[in-house]
């Protein structure tokens, strides 16, 4: 029997049937996940021209291959607002360690002495420029800090944090 035809001989199975068919099998899905509630195996971030991050939270499982998916959703010419996403182990000085990496452009503003807090890092891109980072998350639990080091962006609020757990 169509549908068509079965709503016109029965109302409320049609209706049950319908609601069924709206919903897929079963009760109805929770919502997405939003990022930082749950460990995540790839991940998107946003880098803008507000020098903010998107979202500035995820949480990883240790030991995990993760890809983060860096995208500078800006427009701003990459020499005045470029962006990198760099994730520094836990209790890292963030300010301090960009203020350690503006002299080193040519790094990724990353200052060759501090190279041991990195966990992992992005280029710097320019605008509409994405960049996927494949890791192995820590063994480590603990809150990771990532900072954009181009200069002045951390200090400016271009900050979020890895949870490991
Ligand atoms: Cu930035």
């Amino acid at each position: 029997m169509t549908l068509p035809g079965l709503i016109r001989r029965s109302g409320i199975a049609a209706a049950v049937l319908l609601s069924f068919l709206a919903t897929g099998c079963g009760p109805a899905k929770p919502p997405v996940k939003a990022a930082g509630s749950g460990p995540v195996t790839a991940i998107t971030i946003t880098g803008d021209d507000r020098m903010r991050f998107a979202p500035t939270t995820f949480t990883v499982a240790r030991g995990t291959e993760i890809t983060v998916t860096f995208d500078n959703i800006g427009s701003v010419p990459k020499e005045a607002m470029g962006h990198n996403l760099v994730i520094l182990k836990p209790g890292t000085n963030a300010n301090g360690f960009a203020a350690s990496g503006m002299a080193h452009a040519a790094r990724s503003y990353i200052a060759p002495e501090l190279e041991d807090r990195v966990v992992a890092f992005t280029p710097v891109l320019g605008p509409k420029e994405k960049y996927k980072l494949v890791f192995t998350a820590p063994d480590e639990p603990g809150d990771y800090p990532f900072v954009c080091s181009f200069p002045g962006h951390t200090p400016a609020g271009m900050v979020g944090t890895m949870k490991v757990q």
